[in-house]
């Protein structure tokens, strides 16, 4: 428990310091597991709410097949977003504070109704839903390089930063989000493009599968949550001076500037 703690406070210094750290399981604690990763997690985020910082919701990562198969696992991880890390749709994004960001395009979903796992479905997600939007998630690992092994960046709340909202919010029923094209632009070019089944075959599977995990630890998501179901491309490195936008198809566009 003790360990635990200081290593959760080894990442609040590095995140609040704006520097990278040697990966946890170098040297610190090469024996981490999973469970001992989100034990971790749990006392981080206890750290920002003895700040005052409250959670808002939500995010899963690593959430593609393809990123699954490279780091050999077989379920995606999840982190909490909080609310000093909402950045407004069109405004600015101060990356002074951060390490090496990069942007990911998400589908964002925005709960009606509680959903308790374990047994949930996709289907009952989207009936649990109140809207759904695009998203700018942007991920910076305190870790060197984006180095890290599954527990270690489960402890370091999945790289979680900050988190772009677009403003239209989209009633789900009837909307096709495994077949919502989705693009990253930077300054007017097209970076990454994808459709909503990169994510686990269709974006609610994984609120469903997040659902399904925090009940292993007795928890659910609430009503009024914002939860992101995880990148539909790839993370694309963001620097001062980027115009950063995503656009989907049915649910509109997001962006955000990237100052100093
Ligand atoms: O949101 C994500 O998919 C990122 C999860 C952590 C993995 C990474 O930092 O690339
Ligand atoms: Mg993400």
């Amino acid at each position: 428990m003790e360990r635990h703690q200081a290593i959760a406070r080894f990442l609040y210094d590095a995140e609040a310091e704006g520097r990278e750290v040697v990966r946890i399981t170098k040297d610190q604690f090469p024996e981490m597991t999973v469970d001992d990763a989100y034990q971790i997690q749990r006392e981080l985020i206890k750290l920002k709410l003895d700040q005052g910082r409250k959670i808002i919701g939500l995010k899963m990562g690593l959430t593609s097949q393809a990123k699954m198969n490279q780091m050999n696992v077989h379920e995606p991880i999840y982190g909490y977003l909080l609310d000093d890390m909402l950045v407004d749709d069109g405004g600015q994004l101060a990356i002074g504070p951060l390490i090496h960001p990069r942007a990911e395009a998400e589908i964002a979903f925005i709960l009606g109704e509680d959903i308790a796992g374990p047994g949930v479905s996709a289907a009952q997600v989207m009936a649990a839903t109140k809207y759904v939007l695009p998203a700018l998630e942007i991920i910076d690992s305190r870790y060197e390089n984006f180095n890290f092994t599954l527990p270690d960046v489960i402890a370091d709340n999945a790289s979680s930063s900050r988190l772009v909202l677009g403003s239209t919010l989209t009633p789900p029923d009837a909307q096709e989000l495994d077949l919502a094209g989705t693009t990253l632009w930077i300054n007017g070019e097209l970076k990454e493009l994808g459709a909503g089944a990169a994510v686990l075959g269709h974006p609610a599977n994984a609120i469903a599968q997040l659902a399904n995990m925090l009940a292993r630890s007795g928890e659910k998501l609430k009503a009024g949550q914002v939860i992101l179901s995880g990148a539909i491309t790839g993370a694309i490195s963001i620097k001062e001076g980027d115009f950063v936008q995503v656009k989907i198809s049915g649910l509109g566009e997001v962006s955000v500037n990237v100052t100093k």
